[in-house]
């Protein structure tokens, strides 16, 4: 009764009650004017239902969260990092036999399975039972890489909010995000003054691990990241982009002796970890032996291995390179493991029970963490790919793991969705024209560009150079020619260039240093005015990230309100005819929405929904854009 009478005042509804939780909070919740609260997410429900979700929605049965012992904060790696500092931390590292783990559930395992689509909602669910559970790990990748960009622009969220609740949740065990050296967490060199303040706030906000490397293994681009992060006191990966294969002596590019050099290098910036970051799963089981081995004899500095498992071969990269004294690997929980995301954790540790290498991590807990990932991953079964078994011809193609699952959509929403066999068979041909370049965000999606690219004009090896003269290529290979991302190792091909430039002057300095640093003050002002915001260095950051899809999440939020707090079920699919749900739009406030009624389109291309909002009738208009 008088809760409900309060929800339902005029007062609460049109958001004046007592927010200072969420005001001191973050930005979004300070867009308050115009219609109520309530009304806003009948919208933005109204508008899944009507323009977005074209079946009928399924059931979907809640993700059952495990039981801990609440306020207990069980110790880990973050404790031990904190008493420490990272010097002695990596001593620590070193001298420890066990096998340490890294998760990666929270990152690149649901960018490689479902296109980075899991929302922070669900995120903080089960955050305080990782904490409880999972507080022998390593760490948790649980930030950068595609998630900043997805978390804006499909999302419709805050990725600083999901790190700042998430920090909350799990104080003790180590965070570590991934960072596209002078690309951030963008496909493009950002200019210096962004780079540098973007690293400083992350650590402030809670990264204790930068993982850095570059699109092309390029060390010119990665020295400013690497020195900043430093200088924040975090631990830093210098990051070496693994691609082809040591084993085969016919190819004579990406060499040991090539890796070893680059690992040396990095050392030599004082980097504290080394990250071999096998991000196609091309690292074969022995190769991975030979690799690790010779870095542990070449550098004094612990290794962590990343691969992905899309050959099936991933475990035993794991094994061997255990076996060769790697120091940390990553995994993720078995429900959320294999195919193009990495191995299984549940079965890594099972493997190395009662070895010289036993992890001695407790994995009672951790099954009913892979659970709650198993029965959520079912809400995101739109994002998933198509792949059912591993394929061992991802050796050929070279298609990292998080571009592999979007390729196939991509391919198709360009109508060429019968073509794509041809596509993968391009993309291995477009990176022989290339010159045989490292793949990876950015420089994989020059490579797919042009492929597709290739696969529309007819274009080959043969023809590229005489008929690519009339044409215009794709942004992303044009700026990839012009240095925009980099320099590749041995340069580019300069006939292929010619053509694509078409008389423009590539660059052969770092990109970033041209770029003139950015004034914040004048962002601020910008978006402050624009916005009726008052925004902070985060809001200002994503903004010169991103500017366009963080103009548009901020006019989303204007329009729809936030809308991270609904249930993923209802934010992808909306609501059935007589199903209900609730939202709690701030601690201990719930509003209860159930949709009544849906009527036919009229003449202006409307259609009213009715809703109930707190048990009152609510019509809300929806224009029908089918
Ligand atoms: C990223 O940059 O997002 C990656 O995961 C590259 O593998
Ligand atoms: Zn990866």
């Amino acid at each position: 009764g008088f809760l409900v009478n309060v929800l339902n005042h005029p007062d609460f509804l049109e958001g004046k009650c007592d927010t200072k939780f969420v005001d001191e909070t973050e930005e979004l919740f300070k867009i308050k004017e115009g219609k109520d609260r309530g009304t806003k997410l009948l919208q933005f429900i109204g508008n899944v239902i009507v323009n977005e979700n074209k079946e009928v929605k399924k059931d979907f049965d809640i993700p059952k969260v495990p039981k801990i012992d609440d306020g207990v904060i069980k110790k880990g790696s973050r404790d031990l990092f904190k008493e420490l500092g990272a010097d002695k931390f990596i001593d620590y590292i070193k001298n420890e036999k066990k096998l340490l783990i890294t998760d990666t559930t929270m990152r690149d395992a649901h960018q490689s399975l479902f296109a980075t689509r899991i929302r922070t909602n669900d995120l903080l669910k089960i955050s305080k039972a990782v904490s409880y559970y999972m507080n022998d790990l390593f760490s948790l990748e649980m930030w950068g890489g595609a998630t900043f960009d997805v978390a804006y622009r499909f999302l419709k969220e805050s990725p600083w909010i999901r790190l700042e609740k998430l920090r909350e949740n799990i104080p003790n065990i180590m965070f570590q995000m991934l960072l596209r050296a002078s690309n951030a967490v963008g496909y493009k060199n950002y200019p210096d003054n962004v780079l540098k303040e973007f690293i400083k706030e992350s650590a402030n906000k809670g990264i204790d691990i930068f993982r850095i490397f570059d699109s092309l293994n390029w060390i010119e681009n990665m020295r400013l990241p690497i020195y900043e992060a430093l200088n924040t006191g975090s631990i830093v990966e210098g990051t070496i982009c693994y691609s082809g294969d040591i084993l085969d002596s016919s190819k004579t590019k990406y060499t040991l002796k090539y890796y070893v050099n680059m690992a040396k290098e990095l050392e030599k910036m004082g980097v504290h970890i080394i990250a071999i970051k096998d991000m196609a799963g091309l690292l074969k089981p022995y190769a991975a032996y030979k690799l690790v081995k010779a870095l542990k004899e070449e550098i004094s500095i612990p290794i962590h291995l990343h691969t992905h498992d899309t050959s099936g071969n991933g475990m035993s990269t794991l094994l061997m390179a255990s076996e060769a004294g790697v120091d940390i690997v990553d995994t993720a929980v078995e429900s959320m493991a294999g195919l193009t995301s990495q191995p299984s954790l549940n079965s890594l540790i099972e493997a190395l029970k009662n070895t010289s290498r036993d992890t001695k991590i407790n994995l009672e807990g951790i099954y009913d963490i892979s659970e709650y990932y198993k029965e959520l991953r079912k809400v995101y079964y739109k994002f998933e790919s198509e792949l059912k078994t591993s394929s061992a011809e991802i050796y050929k193609y070279e298609i990292p793991g998080g571009q592999y699952t979007n390729l196939k959509p991509q391919v198709e929403s360009l109508g060429l969705g019968n073509k794509f066999k041809e596509v993968k068979e391009n993309y291995k041909e477009a990176n022989e024209i290339l010159g045989d370049i490292i793949k990876v965000t950015p420089s994989s999606k020059v490579v797919g560009d042009l492929a597709i690219f290739m696969t529309k004009n007819g274009l080959n090896k043969e023809n590229i150079v005489k008929k690519g003269k009339n044409l215009s290529f794709p942004d992303s290979v044009v700026d990839y020619f012009k240095g925009m991302i980099g320099q590749p190792e041995g340069g580019f091909p300069e006939d292929l260039q010619k053509v694509v430039l078409k008389g423009e002057k590539p660059i052969n300095v770092r990109a970033g240093e041209l770029l003139e640093n950015v004034d914040f003050d004048e962002i601020k002002k910008m978006l402050d005015d624009k916005f009726k915001i008052n925004a902070n260095i985060r809001n200002i950051l994503s903004y010169c990230l991103y500017p366009k899809v963080y103009k548009e999440y901020l006019s989303h939020l204007k329009e729809y309100n936030d809308v991270s707090k609904l249930e993923s079920h209802v934010f992808f699919y909306g609501l059935n005819k007589g199903e209900e749900c609730e939202v709690e739009i701030e601690p201990g406030k719930v509003l209860t929405i159930k949709l009544i009624e849906i009527f036919d389109v009229k003449e202006d291309g409307k259609r009213t929904l009715i809703f109930e909002l707190n048990g009152m009738r609510r019509e809300v208009e929806i224009e029908d854009k089918s």
